[in-house]
């Protein structure tokens, strides 16, 4: 590295007191998210050091007290003193708010959003935090932690300057902190959603071992990952419940005006396009100009390259983008300088640098690709599933033509079933689809009518993982919904139109519920994404057991609420549980599921997008052993609890 890192390069801004104040403008909330995220900004920093080559291993480990440590084996945090400021390298990560991102830029060429101002928010949202580098030899240790003094809080305050505490001979950074239980709602991490992420990293940090150990419980639990093959191993996963129409997948990288971009791509035998996209190893789960590029250069090389293939040319075939991303699963990993976020929810690249550089770059390695010899036979089947996609877009166009006609005919029956609500505003207005005619029934009566419209279903819809879209668009009970949001559908669909903000599933908490919520998700996620993504979608958790003694009565939702309730009321009490909607009264479902004040929703997230995907067609694809085991795994219909930890 041509540039010489000194202390002086860190940038000092301002208190730490302004994190305490507003922590949700430094992690985005309090909630679970929030001190995810905490975990998230140590890791990246770590990652860094990784991705930049100076460390091998980064080893995460979860403490019954509900600290959390990450260490790594990279150079270690500068223990030098700075020249004006008189504290350590290492006082100035943790204790000073940086600007823009890398104490300086140029420490590390590339690296993800937030980060390097991480350190000092999570500091000052922690109640305590220590810090050990292992540096020539030596340990150099600091503690900080944030109390109450005159009713003011100092937060994240230095114990002591950093200082030598034992000979070593590791090198690198280790920080254990405790995320501060005044500022987050819960401090406990979610096993699933860290091993979820830090294998992600492992798989775009090639060969770089990740070790996940939860101490909360005994026996402990340990996940090692590391990958030789990277993003290939990453699309090779993916696919692993999918059928590949050719063995290995296509893997090309390259650099462009200081971009890079690695690519890998592989064709599976469906009709569905599954592109995941990365930049500085976060997930840009709406896209942007880097999977713009991609698209574009995918478009023009197969073009070309189907204008010497006979059957195209017989057939006098025209082709569209979408052909050659029928069955498409490719991963798009991107590094780059001074990255802009976008969208709703700032996943979306909007450098629009990047969509020249990844242009040409895969349009290089694609073309490089097509024309070497060896890969004849896989080019061969790319080139035809190109022209069975395009001989069925130009099918199914004519259907859903077709469909149109028929159902501006007949559409009338089908908001029949439909209970409006009277207020006119979007954003105000919730939909509740409910499984079953007399659950339905029961909530069309404890509605708040004049913001909560009732949409029942009869029986299960189809599931829509194993359709194609002229299928699920002759299904009444999709058809149903998709006239209620009023948005259209696929390429009309417009979340502008979008009738409800809050689109609500309600169903019984038994298996029967389960599947029902699953397929309804899966059909959001494949066909209203954005809905997804923006924070529409909802379950709506009604209770599981009822608790009375006397005239007071207590809704419990899990198997803890329920005891910490019989233990309230006494032994006597009364115990209901609930096997289905239709058991409650409607007063009873408004007070419990129906009313703002005192229900319990969960918001469905799509914060991994491709682990998603790939729960759903694990449990609603055509393969049937991966589902099986996955159920053995997880599924457990009766422990409210365990559904927090995964994806949907
Ligand atoms: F987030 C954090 F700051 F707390 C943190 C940083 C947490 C963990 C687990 C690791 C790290 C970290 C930082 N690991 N490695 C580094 N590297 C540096 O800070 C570093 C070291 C040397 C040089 C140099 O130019 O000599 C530059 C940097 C940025």
């Amino acid at each position: 590295m041509a540039h010489s890192y000194t202390v002086s390069d860190i940038q000092v801004l301002e208190g730490l007191d302004a994190v305490r104040k507003r922590p949700g403008m430094y992690i985005g909330s309090t909630g679970y998210r929030g001190l995810h995220q905490m975990l998230w900004e140590i890791v990246d920093n770590a990652i860094d050091e990784a991705a930049n080559g100076y460390a091998t291993r980064i080893d995460v480990c979860l403490y019954a007290d509900g600290s959390i440590s990450v260490e790594d084996n990279g150079r270690g945090i500068p223990v030098g003193i700075h020249p004006e400021l008189h504290v350590s390298g290492v006082e100035l990560v943790f204790h000073q708010l940086h600007a823009g991102g890398k104490f300086n830029n140029e420490s590390y060429a590339y690296s993800g959003g937030l980060h390097g101002v991480g350190a000092s928010v999570v500091n000052a949202l922690s109640s305590w935090l220590k810090v050990e580098v292992y540096y020539d030899g030596d340990i150099y240790e600091q503690e900080y932690h944030s109390f109450e003094q005159g009713g003011k809080i100092h937060a994240g305050e230095p114990k002591y300057p950093l200082r030598k505490a034992g000979k070593t001979d590791k090198h690198g950074t280790k920080v254990t902190y405790l995320a501060d239980s005044r500022v987050f709602d819960d401090i406990e991490v979610q096993f699933d959603r860290v091993s979820r992420r830090l294998r992600e990293l492992a798989f775009l940090v090639r060969g770089l071992t990740i070790t996940l150990t939860d101490r909360r419980e005994s026996p402990q639990k340990q996940l090692t990952y590391c990958y030789m093959g990277g993003i290939v191993d990453f699309l090779t996963d993916m696919n692993q419940d999918k059928t590949p129409i050719h063995p290995l997948p296509i893997h090309f990288q390259g650099e462009k005006n200081g971009i890079l971009a690695e690519i890998a791509m592989q064709y599976v035998d469906s009709e569905k396009e599954y592109i995941y996209s990365y930049v500085n190893n976060i997930s840009t789960a709406e896209g942007g100009t880097h999977e713009t590029g991609f698209k574009t250069a995918l478009t023009r090389v197969m073009n070309d390259y189907m204008k010497n293939i006979p059957t195209a040319i017989k057939e006098k075939l025209s082709f569209e983008g979408e052909d050659y991303r029928e069955g498409l699963s490719a991963i798009i990993s991107v590094k780059m300088k001074e990255v802009q976020f976008e969208g709703q929810t700032k996943t979306r690249l909007g450098n629009p640098e990047a969509r020249a550089a990844v242009e040409a770059i895969v349009s290089e390695g694609l073309t490089l690709y097509l024309q070497d010899l060896n890969n004849a036979p896989v080019c061969a089947k790319i080139a035809e599933k190109a022209i069975t996609a395009a001989k069925s877009r130009v099918a199914a166009r004519k259907a859903k033509k077709m469909e149109r006609e028929k159902s501006k005919a007949d559409s009338a029956p089908l908001v029949g079933k439909l209970s409006v609500c009277t207020g006119k505003k979007p954003e105000l207005n919730e939909l509740f689809i409910v499984e079953g005619d007399s659950a339905g029934g029961n909530a069309k009566m404890g509605r708040d009518r004049r913001f909560q419209a009732i949409l029942p279903l009869r029986g299960k819809p189809l599931n829509v993982e194993k359709k194609r879209m002229e299928q699920v668009l002759q299904n009444e009970e999709f058809r149903s919904i998709i006239t209620a949001l009023g948005a259209g559908f696929d390429q009309t669909f417009n979340i502008a139109n979008i009738k409800y903000h809050k689109i609500i599933i309600l169903a019984d908490a038994d298996q029967d519920g389960a599947h029902i919520r699953a397929i309804l998700l899966t059909f959001f996620f494949r066909y209203y994404r954005q809905l997804i993504i923006d924070g529409h979608i909802y379950i709506a958790q009604p209770p599981l057991y009822s608790i009375r003694k006397g005239s007071t009565l207590i809704w419990a939702h899990t198997d803890k609420q329920l005891a910490e309730a019989k233990k309230k009321l006494g032994r006597n009490a009364e115990v209901k549980r609930y096997k289905g909607l239709g058991e409650m009264s409607k007063d009873q479902l408004w007070e419990t599921t129906l009313d703002p004040s005192k229900r319990v929703l969960m918001q469905v997230t799509m914060e991994d997008a491709a682990a998603c995907d790939h729960i759903v067609s694990t449990l609603m694809g055509d393969a049937v052993e991966p589902r099986k085991k996955y159920i053995g795994e997880y599924a457990n219909f009766n422990k409210q609890d365990k559904f927090k930890g995964n994806v949907l």
